[in-house]
């Protein structure tokens, strides 16, 4: 956690909503979603709370356990009527650019972290706003180990406005 104040936060949702939050506040397990599939396991899944209401950022890491090089080609979301991956962004002439990837390499035994700042996927066209506190299914594909679905929480805004 490289955010200011996710414990404050969630005690005092405890505090108000123990019943309801009991589950989800015990371990402090509940912020970021993690699976595995194959060879791979994806840890730290969440999209900070964006600014904006049509793009949202979804961060997360991959770990190739395997002999075999793998990749990210690509995702799908409900709320999202389609979704990029990107490269990290980059200023040119005083607007924010993000250059389309067709895929993100996870090679074999390496760790791949998609982070604020650096590359991610976008969810794009967002068919409803995306709140703090809610959760979002992201299915991601993989060249070769086919694809899966993480129920991703949205989390506080972080430093990039959810970008
Ligand atoms: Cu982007």
């Amino acid at each position: 956690m490289n955010r200011l104040h996710p414990y404050l936060f969630a005690s005092l949702l405890c505090s108000l909503l123990l019943a309801l939050l009991l589950l989800g506040c015990g371990s402090g397990g509940a912020k970021s979603a993690s699976a595995r599939i194959g060879d791979l396991t994806i840890t730290d899944a969440y999209i900070p709370a964006p600014a904006s209401p049509d793009v949202a950022a979804v961060y997360f890491t991959v770990k190739n356990n395997g002999a075999k090089d793998d990749a990210l080609v690509g995702a799908t979301s409900p709320v999202a009527q389609s979704a990029s991956l990107h490269n990290e962004m980059t200023m040119q002439g005083g607007s924010m650019m993000m250059m389309p990837l067709q895929e993100i390499a996870i090679p074999a035994h390496q760790t791949v972290s998609l982070r604020v700042g650096g590359m991610h996927l976008m969810l794009e066209n967002l068919k409803q706003k995306l709140q703090k506190g809610q959760h979002v299914q992201v299915t991601l594909q993989f060249k070769n180990a086919g694809s899966l679905t993480l129920n991703v929480p949205v989390t506080d805004a972080g430093g990039m406005n959810g970008m």
